[in-house]
């Protein structure tokens, strides 16, 4: 036994271990594997995330860290080619579920007219797009599955123009590490880079060929099959390139945030 090991024989082992597993239980087969049995012990994992577990505190400190270590492991993992599952017109949700921090009569009204999407960060192009803009950039269409962590997911149809085109016109540094986004709601998030530029990453202003409406989003969301929900940020008004992480707003309370699906 260690010395932290011995610190720790009063907290609960079991449940900060199960809490721990929890969190690297998001990854899939080969990161298992690379994790295997020995290492999933909380003296294995606190010697990976360098925390010594002695209170509360530092058990919150703990898991954040394991949080973090699987970021590292699923951006590793990640491969840029490699395509989400798609789906056809039939297979499509309908009516498909809405879902925010508050009820769908308060999802933010956006006045389309007015509105101007700000770039910003490590970009060349600091400039603010209308919707008008945006709207004569190259096009696509995808019908893929979003899933949430609270416990749906359905399958829909978003169009809108594909990301990686979008922060290469602006000339965004892509060796950087992180896009922010920040919301109409008071929601932001941020994603990797390698994300950012995956093929089916879509600024979407359409769903099932219609413009956004206000529940899903309105006047843009990213649209992103390769994350999981809460890393798609509806209303966008602001888009930056950082390598300052720039967290999110569940990420911030706790979710795993590279949130791969
Ligand atoms: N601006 C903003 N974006 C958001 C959210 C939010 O509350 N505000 N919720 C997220 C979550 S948890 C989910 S599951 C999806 C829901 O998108 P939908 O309403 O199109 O189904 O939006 C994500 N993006
Ligand atoms: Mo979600």
């Amino acid at each position: 036994m260690n010395t932290n090991e011995r610190k720790i024989v009063t907290l609960d082992r079991a449940a900060i271990l199960t809490d721990a597993r929890r969190e690297l239980g998001k990854l899939d087969m080969p990161s298992r594997r690379l994790f295997g049995k020995r290492l999933l012990t909380l003296g294995g994992l606190s010697m990976l995330t360098g925390c010594s577990i002695t209170d509360e505190a530092s058990v919150n400190t703990f898991l954040t860290a394991v949080s973090r270590l699987n970021d590292r492991v699923q951006a590793w993992l990640f491969d840029p080619h490699q395509l989400a599952p798609t789906y056809s017109e039939a297979q499509i949700t309908r009516p498909f579920p809405f879902n925010a921090f508050y009820s769908v009569d308060e999802a933010p009204v956006v006045d389309g007219g007015s509105y101007r999407l700000k770039l910003s960060g490590l970009v060349t192009g600091q400039r603010v797009w209308t919707l008008p803009e945006l709207y004569t950039l190259p096009h696509a269409e995808q019908i893929t599955r979003h899933i949430c962590v609270e416990g749906w997911s359905a399958i829909g149809r978003w169009g809108g123009t594909p990301f990686a085109g979008f922060l290469r016109r602006v000339g965004a540094d892509t060796s950087a590490k992180y896009v922010g986004f920040r919301c109409a709601d008071d929601y932001y998030e941020s994603i990797d880079m390698a994300t950012a530029l995956h093929p089916q990453t879509l600024l979407a202003f359409d769903y099932d060929g219609e413009r956004l409406p206000a529940k899903y989003g309105y006047p843009m969301k990213l649209r992103m099959p390769t994350k999981l929900g809460y890393k798609n940020p509806k209303h966008i008004v602001e888009i930056f390139v950082t390598n300052t992480y720039p967290g999110g707003y569940w990420v911030d309370q706790g979710y795993n945030w590279f949130g791969g699906s």
